[in-house]
């Protein structure tokens, strides 16, 4: 295949992966209509990709009787919807709905238990065909990840959008799975674009177009606003990304504090942070066995308090911090329960650990007896980032403060010299019986835990 030129005119189908070389609606070759254009196509090449509704995905595969049906994978004791298809969305089911609430939406749905082993099989094979195409492979999630593909074109002989191309179709032939492409040239973008249409999508957005693509976006599109952020942000009027690009960076940093100058330049489609490979595959964390099993809140938060400090002690050295809590506990029966959740930014503080360990240990205080306790994070990445002043819970900018003093306290005076309000005089419970289970950092992929 020749090296496409650079023409706003060139693009290419999805599905034959022939170059097109006229503004033809359907491939020039085999008719098909799934083309590419864009003036910046083989200019681009950070890539996000996400599979599409993926555990509905794995088990339509499976059973091909279900292939046309409404299909939801979740229930289990939360009784949520972990996912559905596309189908079952056209009726208004989305991930997180309370199952009853999906059946009433959609009641000829099939309702499929997860099979977490299963999706992270796939969800392996998914990336190390990935690794194949680039090393710079960054995974966020079972299903997703970064890719930079640059540099690599000498490799493939072709440029990274039909790499990316039939990438995703060798995945539908070989796997049985569909995934949507987004092409920019920053991680932002390249997210945002991979989600504008699922599924099968593959969206490009290129430099030229991103201040205006922005503009008429709402502000959760920006990563890291989430619901309550962007309730404060209405609140003094900004609902579209265009208002933010219309605004001083030192007003927004006034305003905002260091979250400001994330939406400064995000709202002008500026990011420069790059792919890297490997960094969330590592977690820091901690757990301990205890002498008799334990049930209640009032044994283990102590222990989840003391296990947090630890692991924030870990980061604090190697300088390290971590987006995703990772809780995990073991029943008396020898089950391991893992629960996770993802912050907006990465952190390294105790509390922020701990009070994110609590939401999850919450749900799960239901009169188990457990013999293990452990909380950890994951998806690492340098403390740079980490722990931006939090605009919206003021207690918590308040005990982020405190923890600094205290820091500062245990570097001049030793690790003991202050102990908060949770672990004093309770620590004895936590004790582990064999010799420190919890030697760190520990290595383990992030699809291992779910
Ligand atoms: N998941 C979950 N609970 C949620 C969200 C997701 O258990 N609240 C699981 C099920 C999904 C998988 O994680 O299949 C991947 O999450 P995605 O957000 O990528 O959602 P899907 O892949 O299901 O759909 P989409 O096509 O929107 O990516
Ligand atoms: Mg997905």
């Amino acid at each position: 295949m020749a090296a496409p030129v650079n023409d706003p005119a060139h693009g290419f189908c999805r599905d034959c992966l022939t170059l097109q070389r006229g503004p033809a609606p359907r491939c020039e070759r085999c008719g098909s209509p799934r083309l590419v254009r864009h003036p910046e196509l083989y200019r681009l090449h950070l890539a996000h990709i996400d599979c599409d509704a993926f555990y509905a995905a794995v088990e339509k595969r499976d059973n091909p009787a279900l292939k046309d049906k409404p299909v939801i994978v979740g229930g289990g004791k939360r009784g949520v919807v972990s996912t559905a298809c596309y189908i079952a969305r056209i009726n208004g089911v989305r991930s997180a709905m309370p199952m009853f609430k999906a059946l009433e939406a959609c009641p000829d749905a099939i309702v499929i238990k997860p099979d977490m082993e299963k999706y992270a099989r796939v969800g392996r094979q998914v990336r190390s065909m990935m690794q194949a195409l680039t090393p710079l492979v960054e995974p966020i999630s079972i299903d997703e990840a970064f890719l930079d593909l640059g540099g690599t074109e000498k490799l493939h002989g072709l440029p990274p959008a039909l790499v990316l191309a039939r990438f995703i179709r060798t995945v539908e032939q070989e796997i049985g799975i569909t995934a949507s492409v987004g092409l920019s040239y920053c991680k932002f973008l390249a997210k945002v674009a991979s989600d504008l249409r699922k599924p099968r999508g593959f969206s490009v957005i290129g430099e030229a177009e991103a201040p205006d693509f922005l503009a008429g976006q709402p502000v959760t599109m920006i990563w890291g606003v989430g619901k309550a952020f962007a309730a404060t942000l209405e609140q003094d009027g900004i609902r579209t990304i265009g208002q933010l690009q219309k605004m001083e960076r030192g007003d927004l940093l006034r305003r905002y504090g260091s979250m400001g100058d994330r939406l400064y330049y995000l709202a002008r489609g500026e990011d420069d942070r790059r792919v890297t490979a490997d960094r969330d595959s590592k977690s820091v964390s901690a757990e301990t066995t205890f002498d008799t099993d334990l049930a209640g809140a009032a044994d283990l938060v102590p222990v989840l308090r003391a296990l947090s400090e630890k692991v924030s002690a870990r980061l604090k050295k190697a300088n390290l911090a971590g987006r995703t809590v990772v809780l995990k506990l073991k029943t008396q029966d020898f089950r391991i329960r893992t629960r996770n959740h993802q912050l907006d930014d990465p952190t390294r503080l105790a509390d922020r650990i701990f009070q994110t360990g609590l939401h999850l240990i919450g749900k799960e205080l239901d009169g188990t007896k457990y013999r293990l306790l452990g909380i950890g994070v994951s998806d690492l990445s340098d403390a740079g980032k980490a722990d931006p002043p939090d605009l919206v819970d003021v207690q918590a900018r308040k005990r982020a403060l405190a923890e600094g003093a205290i820091d500062a306290l245990r570097d001049k005076f030793g690790g003991k010299a202050v102990e908060t309000g949770y672990t004093f005089g309770k620590g004895h419970r936590g004790r582990p019986t064999r010799p420190d289970e919890d030697e760190g950092p520990e290595i383990r992929h992030p699809w291992e835990r779910i």
